[in-house]
């Protein structure tokens, strides 16, 4: 079965090209310059002309079905999958989880079992490490060599749920030094916070909004300084700070970004886009919506203004969402009346691809720089490509045909992910994911889907190309 699209705008993280894609079962065959296509014959041929084609989006951060707060994560990989693949993201990497006292082969293995068979696009795995032990260090050598996971996510927060102290922290960066592997790290002062939390509470301060005042930026700032510091002790062990969200973060990212370290960032959406007042603030258990960690920052400072500059210096490399949704009924009124009991995570990888096109049209970003931090450069960082992020001849046919003429109106009544509210409710975006095709297949067209559960395969990852 050939594949051809005929007539679009090709966006590649180095520029942009009239080009038309030849795709030849699974795979991306050629691209033509739309002089030479005309006597190519095609079973299908897709228009997209006035359109752009961009490969398809790598969410790097992903939480289906994690257990979390007493309860768990309310899209499986079924249903969030299927709402990445409507919004133009074809690949998942989600964590699987090992917590203290587990074997982490084990947890892999459970994890495997809530996806395998249940995907509608490609999906890989990092590994969170909640307990850091001889063990643990034993298996994470296994799981690069035999499993395709090659990135390890630790926790400088929720002391007695997934915390490391900066012994293990040290240890996991050393054998990840060894093994080639890269260190992702949570970085929040967990320990700090946890008081706060108490102080908060023993005042009567109960509602949503406390979990972002007792999560301040210095905390993030101190972590985020300490990992950077502990990777350097382990002889510059690859470090990727996941989630964030505060200036002060980012800061110590760029100086250690400036002296040639291997440590890299992303952010998400809701760091960009929704602040401390807005959202967490919002009146009676609203907030509870917004309830994230590393917590959404204040409008008053220049958090939002500071990410969208690090994304276009690259000192942010990537935009994940950690899609980890809770509905408002029966999960996140865990927490009403104690905000330390609201389960934390906000869902959004429907979002992702539309949200940073919309910094486009803000002029944040360039276009080039839209399809490299959403999908490029998480495929390179985490190991692949070229099989993935990129639109070249012998690449999968994961590609997304985007209408900068289309809108979308963002609403919990037409979304696609296991939430009963949205946390973008209302929000407009000067664009829209118009068809969507998963190695070959078109997955979604015309408003209309056509994937199945099943069609996304497991991607055994390589190493990060950006280390030597
Ligand atoms: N942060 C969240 O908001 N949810 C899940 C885990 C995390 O680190
Ligand atoms: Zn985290
Ligand atoms: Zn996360």
């Amino acid at each position: 079965m050939s594949l051809l699209v005929k007539g679009g705008t090709v966006i590649g993280p180095t520029g942009t090209q009239e080009a038309d894609v030849l795709v030849e079962g699974e795979k991306i065959v050629a691209v033509l310059d739309p002089a030479y296509s005309q006597t190519v014959q095609a079973d299908e041929v897709i228009d997209a002309a006035g359109k752009y084609v961009i490969p398809g989006g790598i969410d790097a951060h992903t939480h289906m079905e994690l257990p979390f707060g007493g309860t768990a994560a309310s899209d499986t990989f079924e249903t969030g999958t299927r709402a990445a693949a409507w919004g133009g993201t074809t690949t998942i990497i989600d964590f699987a989880v090992q917590r203290t006292g587990e074997v982490v082969q084990d947890g892999l293995a459970a994890w495997h079992a809530k996806a395998d068979g249940n995907c509608h696009i490609d999906y890989a795995f990092h590994m969170i490490l909640g307990g850091v032990d001889d063990d643990a260090l034993k298996a994470m050598d296994q799981l690069v060599t035999d499993e395709g996971i090659t990135s390890f996510k630790l926790f400088m927060a929720y002391p007695g749920v997934f915390y490391s102290d900066d012994g293990q922290i040290l240890r996991a960066m050393q054998t990840a030094r060894e093994n080639g592997a890269m260190i992702m790290m949570h970085a929040e002062n967990g320990i700090a916070i946890d008081v706060l939390v108490q102080q908060a509470l023993a005042r009567g301060e109960t509602d949503p909004i406390y979990h972002g005042i007792t999560r301040p930026a210095a905390l993030e700032a101190e972590a985020t300084n300490r990992a950077i510091s502990l990777a350097e002790v382990a002889k510059d062990c690859p470090l990727y700070i996941v989630h964030l969200s505060a200036s002060q973060a980012l800061e110590h990212v760029a100086a250690a970004r400036d002296k040639g370290r291997n440590v890299f960032a992303e952010t998400c959406p809701q760091y960009l886009y929704l602040t401390l007042e807005d959202q967490l603030g919002a009146p009676g258990f609203e907030g509870a919506k917004w309830v994230c960690s590393t917590p959404l920052r204040s409008k008053h400072e220049p958090h939002a203004k500071d990410l969208w500059k690090g994304l276009r210096s690259n000192d942010l490399a990537i935009v994940s969402t950690d899609h980890c949704p809770f509905c408002m009924k029966d999960q996140k009124e865990l927490g009403r009346g104690d905000f330390s009991k609201i389960p934390n995570g906000i869902g959004g990888v429907e979002h992702r691809v539309d949200l940073i096109y919309q910094g486009v049209v803000d002029g944040q970003l360039s276009l080039e720089r839209w399809v490299e931090t959403i999908a490029t450069t998480p495929a390179r960082m985490f190991g692949l490509y070229p099989q993935k992020g990129v639109i070249q001849p012998g690449s999968d046919a994961d590609l997304v045909i985007y209408d900068p003429n289309g809108t979308t109106r963002i609403s919990a009544e037409t979304h696609h992910m296991n939430m009963d509210h949205s946390a973008y409710e209302g929000v407009e975006i000067q664009g829209r994911v118009g068809t969507v095709i998963s190695r070959g297949n078109v997955i979604v067209a015309d408003g209309n889907y056509h994937g199945r559960k099943g069609h996304g395969r497991y991607l055994r990852r390589g190493f990060s190309s950006y280390l030597v």
